[in-house]
């Protein structure tokens, strides 16, 4: 059985936990991270030198980087569906979990970090109205790819939608005004139908 490190409130858990609902898996997760602690313990430290969460072990191995561990347990436990074997129809793929990480991640994760980690008279909200400028502009990305198709990556659900999913919903949830995306709204939608959402990340900003 799969053993998971992570808090189940973090973005990057969630993702691990959705693809261990959608292929099946069975996995024991400990409470890491957060309020839970741990991430500095020197044996957690010498699995995930980041002392950050998730951490995967199965069997021998350990694995950190929430993107490479979906990679990975789609390779092992029969996710071809939602991670292709085909290089051209992998790239349409990764490259939208590339840009969750190099793109999306910055601005969603301030949001989250100023409106639900920081008491409301130490907010910076200069930087808070420039984080929501620039993701609203990454979501347009999102609203003009997904014209004309239902998933991110063509007709079909992969793991491009769960990254780019867990940050939809926060992003419904913050406290902000947002600019009307219909496509983008039905997607999400479309999301929080699928058992692992509705299990792992549909609940409140943690
Ligand atoms: N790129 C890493 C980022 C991991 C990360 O930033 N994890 C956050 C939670 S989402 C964390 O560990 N924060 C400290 C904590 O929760 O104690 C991944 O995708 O796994």
């Amino acid at each position: 059985m799969l053993t998971i490190w992570g808090r189940a409130t973090s973005s990057n858990v969630q993702k691990v936990l959705w693809i261990c609902t959608d292929l099946g898996i069975e996995y024991e997760r400990l409470d890491w991270g957060g309020d839970f602690g741990g991430n500095d313990a020197p044996a957690y430290r010498a699995m995930n030198p980041n002392g950050l969460v998730p951490t995967v072990k199965d069997g021998e191995l350990v694995i950190w980087e929430s993107n490479t561990i979906m990679r990975y347990l789609c390779a092992v436990y029969g996710g071809a569906a939602l991670h292709p074997i085909a290089p051209a129809r992998r790239s349409q793929v990764e490259r939208w979990m590339d840009w969750q990480l190099s793109r999306l991640n910055a601005p969603l994760a301030g949001l989250v970090r100023g409106y639900y980690r920081t008491p409301e008279p130490q907010r910076d909200f200069p930087a808070l109205t420039r984080f929501r400028v620039e993701a609203i502009a990454l979501w347009e990305m999102v609203e003009r790819q997904l014209a004309g198709q239902d998933y991110l990556a063509g007709e079909t659900f992969t793991l491009a939608d769960v990254g780019i999913g867990i940050w939809a919903h926060r992003w419904f949830l913050y406290p902000i005004e947002r600019p009307d995306m219909p496509v983008l709204a039905k997607w999400y939608q479309r999301l929080q139908q699928r058992p692992g959402f509705a299990a792992h990340v549909a609940g409140p900003i943690g």
